[in-house]
């Protein structure tokens, strides 16, 4: 193994690792097939370490997991990013850093979410190139407009319900905006915020192609079966690729 691969290094545009899947790749497809998105969230205080959680949502059949971690970024930090990236995208999946571009292009990352206080999407883009997903956060009609025309891949709408997860979040925008996010844009639409198995059905038919998921996957004793369990909920699937 090179010092490079240890690192996690991944040097554009041509030494994506093989089926790694990028901007190019259809993210609809993908959610079309499996749409959840689940979001490690290092404050949600799982009983079992990432790389744990992260085998046991690929065997669930979880293809897109994110990253989030809102305290300072340390090494640890960055070194368990690494060992995910690869390991989701051995199994075909998706890893995506929150918040932070650098973070996700220095682990091989498949891409960054960003959030409205994070880096522009112009200049992630700029800093990511044209290979790495990029996906926004929006709370309101006028900012999901403003994603639509962004170099972004995604767009997330949020907090559809009322959440205990996100510090400080915004309004709470219903199942009404997400249908009309989705009647403004053609980009994969990723609805967020006090998400459940109970009412993430009506989430997919209000628009959304997957629902975003903290808490509600940490619900049960067994996050394997949990995820499972979520993705034969949402088999009336979203949007046709
Ligand atoms: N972003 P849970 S809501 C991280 O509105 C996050 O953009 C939101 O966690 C937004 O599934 C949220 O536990 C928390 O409600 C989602």
């Amino acid at each position: 193994m090179t010092s490079d691969e240890q690192d996690g290094e991944n040097k554009r545009p041509d030494s994506s690792p093989p089926g790694l899947v990028t901007r190019h790749s259809p993210l609809v497809t993908i959610f079309f097939n499996a749409p959840l998105y689940a979001i490690l969230d290092t404050a949600a205080n799982p009983p079992f370490p990432a790389e744990t959680a992260v085998e046991a949502l690929l065997r669930a059949g979880v293809r897109v997991i994110q990253y989030r971690h809102k305290g300072p970024f340390r090494r640890a930090h960055f070194q368990e990013c690494v060992t995910l990236a690869r390991k989701i995208h051995e199994a075909g999946g998706v890893f995506v850093v929150n918040d932070r571009a650098d973070v996700a292009d220095l682990s091989g990352a498949a891409g960054v979410h960003l959030g409205q206080e994070d880096l522009p999407p112009e200049k992630a883009r700029r800093f990511l190139g044209e290979d790495r997903l990029i996906g926004y956060s929006t709370h309101t009609l006028d900012q999901a407009r403003l994603a639509a025309a962004a170099p972004v891949d995604y767009i997330a709408i949020g907090p559809v319900f009322p959440t205990q997860t996100k510090m400080n979040p915004d309004p709470v925008v219903g199942l009404a905006l997400v249908s009309e996010v989705r009647s403004l844009t053609n980009k994969p639409l990723v609805a967020i915020g006090g998400i459940t198995m109970e009412n993430a059905p009506s989430v997919l038919a209000a628009g959304a192609d997957a629902v975003a998921v903290i808490r509600d996957l940490l619900a049960g004793p067994d996050l394997e079966e949990r995820a499972r369990q979520f993705l034969a909920a949402l088999k009336t699937g979203s949007r046709k690729p």
